[in-house]
């Protein structure tokens, strides 16, 4: 399965080069792409050096920052015009651990979407305080309850999608940008009648850098989430009608944790985030070791 993996990022420099070298650790046969917001702090520049390093690391610049929804609209856009079988969503900052992506590629054979889940069995959010927890949940339950959705985690980011569904939504109606987004995609998804799958998770808080959630991110999904609500009842829709087909997977084995110095250096770069830009004089240098790409694809 030939599958891309689409990370949307603003001012990652910090995190990209050990996350994309821990991606490519546990699942090398998968090709990257980063959809770049023109980060001051020089994120793509820097996807510039290493995609002339490793032909699987793939860039699309925008002009500024254009929000989540949009950048994965554009990664879906890529993964379908260069006839990816599959494409993921990650967040850069290691909120979405490298090491569940086996178990995600395993679960697409027999799905057409697969949710990365925190709150089902072996699912979590270990180091959350109680109050982003709480956030977090009863977002989840209001979404579910009020649109009626079998999904438990349908604000997870992490997700791996067949391209068969992405082409049958229409991507340029989607209006979300934030944790609606995710909403709004898997209700499309699952509307469509496609096969829906959540595999356990544990999602952890992001290493470095800074946090870019807005109270308006999280006030645009309660809004959608009534909207589409009013909408399906204005226009007669039932639930009666409607047989989602979804399953919850149990925790599968994870592979051996890999740490930094584990990974084969076996393709060795340095490169300075933000070199042709003023650089803010906060900025590190970044080295990066990417293990090989395999001989042949999945
Ligand atoms: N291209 C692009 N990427 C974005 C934008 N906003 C956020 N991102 C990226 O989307 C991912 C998720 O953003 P985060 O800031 O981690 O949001 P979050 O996970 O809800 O918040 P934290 O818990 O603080 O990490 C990260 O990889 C960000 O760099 C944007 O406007 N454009
Ligand atoms: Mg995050």
């Amino acid at each position: 399965m030939k599958t891309l993996i689409i990370i949307p990022t603003y001012n990652e420099a910090e995190n990209l080069p050990s996350l994309i070298r821990g991606i490519f650790a546990y699942v090398p046969e998968t090709d990257v792409l980063v959809v770049d917001d023109h980060s001051p702090d020089g994120t793509g520049q820097l996807v510039e050096e290493m995609s002339k390093l490793d032909g699987r690391i793939h860039c699309i610049h925008r002009p500024g920052k254009l929000g989540l929804g949009t950048a994965y609209i554009a990664g879906f856009k890529y993964a379908i015009a260069h006839k990816y079988d599959a494409a993921f969503e990650m967040d850069a900052d290691f909120s979405h651990d490298p090491q569940h992506l086996p178990a995600f590629l395993s679960a697409i054979k027999d799905a057409d979407l697969v949710i990365g889940s925190r709150y089902i069995p072996g699912g979590g959010t270990p180091n959350w305080s109680l109050m982003r927890r709480l956030i977090s949940s009863s977002g989840n339950i209001f979404a579910r309850t009020v649109l009626r959705l079998p999904v438990r985690d349908c604000t997870g980011g992490f997700r791996c999608y067949r391209c068969q569904v992405l082409e049958a939504i229409d991507l340029d109606t989607v209006q979300s940008r934030g944790y609606a987004f995710q909403v709004e995609m898997t209700y499309r998804v699952l509307n469509k009648g496609f096969i829906v799958v959540e595999t356990p998770i544990t999602f952890v808080d992001r290493r470095l850098g800074q946090s870019k959630m807005s109270r308006s991110i999280v006030l645009e999904a309660f809004t959608y989430v009534l909207s589409t609500r009013l909408n399906s009842l204005l226009s007669g829709r039932s639930r009666a009608k409607i047989s989602y087909v979804h399953r919850i997977l149990p925790p599968p084995p994870l592979p051996q944790r890999l740490e930094d110095q584990q990974l084969s250096p076996s393709m060795q770069g340095e490169v300075k985030p933000g070199a042709e830009q003023e650089e803010p004089s906060n900025q590190k240098k970044a080295t990066f070791a990417i293990p090989p790409r395999p001989t042949r694809r999945l």
